[in-house]
């Protein structure tokens, strides 16, 4: 069957525009993650007002963690199609990279795992066995959203089972749901802020995006944001604080910089703002020179930005078109 395709004012087709926004999501994920990793963990008053890629650890426009493990997602929904506990693990094992600079719970899980630990059960040892409510379920989930754009319900149940995987306090798991539900929404077109809050099962994610709500009100410094929301690595911070910076920014190149400029968790916070922001706008919207800066390594821009394809392909695989 041939792809649908419409034309659009631009010149464009609706199949071009989906594979578009579905890469920005997941190549706004890695700029977001590229600009604000060196500021991570940097008192908001010391970061630039003017947010650009400098020169880091690794180098100019490499990646952390929540890059790397969205690459892993991605690469292991497209080849199971759909969330395989089992599988996600072990492409998190294989993909691992300490030097990319992983939380503390996860790197405890990944340990767990290597000794034997079930795959079900290590995520509920960490933290007291409270399990985790740190944002890494919440940074990676891009590939989820892209995935099961057209189907928000099972977009929920997959979100969450791609965060118990290493996550299992409600918080972390809601952090990841509230965040594929927010790019589901920003690729389909819809309200961003209202589907997140209509998504949260959790109280505290609930208060948290209420709050966001109330600080659209009139512009806002980043200061007088992350100190109303935080910023820290927790979930329900971190995910509240990343899409006030999407919803109250009108472009990828104002919204990124936003949330660098919050402080705290610098480099989650903006490839979260980015992912969303990124599939609101679609690639082309994210200035060029981020995009050229981003490393292109084995598993680098290129590799990102043909597994946004692939997902497209694998989410309409009744007739193989990227709609
Ligand atoms: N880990 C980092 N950055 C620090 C190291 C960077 C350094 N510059 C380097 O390069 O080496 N960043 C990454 O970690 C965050 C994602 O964390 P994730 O995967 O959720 O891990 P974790 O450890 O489970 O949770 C993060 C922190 O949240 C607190 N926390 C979580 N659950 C808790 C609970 N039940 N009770 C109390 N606290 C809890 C802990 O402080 C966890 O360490 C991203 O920022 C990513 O970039
Ligand atoms: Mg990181
Ligand atoms: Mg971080």
């Amino acid at each position: 069957m041939l792809p649908r395709m419409h034309q659009n004012l631009d010149g464009s087709t609706a199949l071009e525009s989906v594979a578009d926004r579905a890469s920005g999501a997941l190549l706004g994920t890695f700029v977001g993650d590229a600009l604000g990793m060196p500021f991570e963990g940097v008192l908001h008053t010391l970061i630039p007002e003017h947010v650009e890629m400098v020169e880091a650890r690794r180098g100019r426009g490499t990646y952390t963690d929540d890059t790397q493990m969205m690459i892993a997602l991605a690469e292991s929904l497209i080849s199971q199609g759909r969330v395989d506990a089992e599988h996600l693990a072990q492409a998190f094992l294989d993909a691992f990279d300490a030097d990319r600079g992983y939380g503390s719970g996860t790197r405890r899980v990944f340990g767990l795992w290597r000794s034997g630990v079930p795959v079900a059960d290590a995520a509920g040892r960490v933290f007291d066995s409270r399990g985790s409510r740190g944002n890494g379920a919440a940074m990676r989930i891009a590939p989820i959203a892209v995935r099961f754009r057209d189907d928000p319900e099972r977009l929920v149940v997959e979100a969450a089972a791609s965060a118990r995987v290493t996550h299992r306090h409600a918080v972390g798991v809601d952090g990841a749901v509230v965040q594929a539900a927010a790019i589901g929404a920003a690729l389909r077109g819809e309200d961003i802020l209202e589907t997140a809050r209509s998504a949260a099962g959790t109280a505290e994610l609930a208060c948290a995006l209420d709050a966001v709500g109330r600080l659209l009100n009139r512009e806002r410094t980043p200061a007088e944001v992350s100190a109303r929301l935080g910023s820290s690595a927790d979930a329900c911070e971190s995910v509240a604080a990343a899409l006030y910076s999407a919803v109250a920014n009108d472009c990828f190149e104002a919204a990124v910089p936003f949330a660098v400029r919050l402080g705290g968790d610098t480099d989650t916070v903006a490839a979260m703002a980015g992912a969303v922001t990124g599939a609101r706008e679609g690639r082309r919207a994210i200035p060029a020179r981020w995009l050229e800066a981003l490393e292109d390594s084995h598993r680098g821009r290129t590799h990102v930005h043909s597994l946004a394809a692939r997902l497209c392909d694998v989410g309409t695989s009744r007739n193989n078109t990227c709609r």
